[in-house]
């Protein structure tokens, strides 16, 4: 039975996709990911959960004229495969072959080299700034994980982008409450992630309290390989 995969060779295939076909799509994806990656060696879990918002962002988004510039970038396997490199997946990691990163080498859909956590939003900042000085209007958004939010280069960024006020750069957290092991350190317990995680239904203090224990408790089972 043919894929709808198997006609996403660029992320303009997406745009006449229902809702329906890019679930279908986001399943197909993972299997892949399992099939291939069993067998390569390579990350698992930062990339089963990026799915969906790899979908959500390319099929809303013009890439690579907007740019999505991915934290880490060992979260890009659904990214590489919807941007031309399907064919070379089975290749990831291995020499000679494509690697677990983003590359600006392997395509225009990749716009920074990193592999250290934190880097994304003052890359995006970048970009934002090279957009406004040449009068363009793209949209650049930075995909950051709870892990990597908690870096001092992650909050240096922020710090900036909030006093740069750019139009049009987003800062999108991708929380699946787990860094390369389970998050540690105040700013996870005190700050912006507990803030973030508390369900706006939690109107009262001690509701709220049992909703992020309910959620801190539901991940710390979830699995994670090694960065
Ligand atoms: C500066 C730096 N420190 C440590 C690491 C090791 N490392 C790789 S991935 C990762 C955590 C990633 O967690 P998160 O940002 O939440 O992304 P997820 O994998 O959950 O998508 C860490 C600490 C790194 N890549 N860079």
């Amino acid at each position: 039975m043919s894929k709808i995969l198997d006609g996403v060779n660029d992320p303009a295939d997406l745009k006449g996709l229902s809702i329906a076909d890019l679930n279908q799509l986001a399943t197909e994806i993972r299997e892949e990911i399992i099939d291939s990656i069993s067998k390569t060696g390579g990350h698992f879990a930062p990339n089963l959960g990026a799915v969906e918002i790899t979908l959500a962002l390319h099929s809303m988004l013009d890439s690579p004229r907007d740019k999505i510039i991915w934290d880490v970038g060992h979260q890009s396997y659904p990214h590489k495969l919807i941007t031309g490199r399907r064919h070379r997946f089975h290749t990831i990691k291995q020499l000679g072959g494509i690697s677990g990163y983003c590359k600006r080498a392997e395509s225009p859909h990749d716009h920074i080299e990193a592999g250290h956590g934190g880097t994304s939003i003052s890359a995006a900042i970048g970009y934002a700034r090279a957009r406004d000085l040449r009068g363009g209007s793209e949209t650049v958004v930075a995909v950051i994980g709870d892990g990597s939010l908690t870096t001092g280069l992650a909050q240096e960024g922020l710090n900036n982008a909030g006093h740069a006020k750019k139009s049009n750069l987003i800062v999108l957290l991708n929380d699946n409450q787990m860094s390369i092991a389970p998050n540690v350190g105040a700013l996870n317990e005190h700050a912006f992630n507990k803030a973030a995680r508390s369900p706006t239904t939690c109107g009262r203090s001690a509701r709220r309290r049992r909703c992020c224990t309910t959620s801190h408790s539901a991940t710390a089972s979830s699995t994670r390989s090694a960065g």
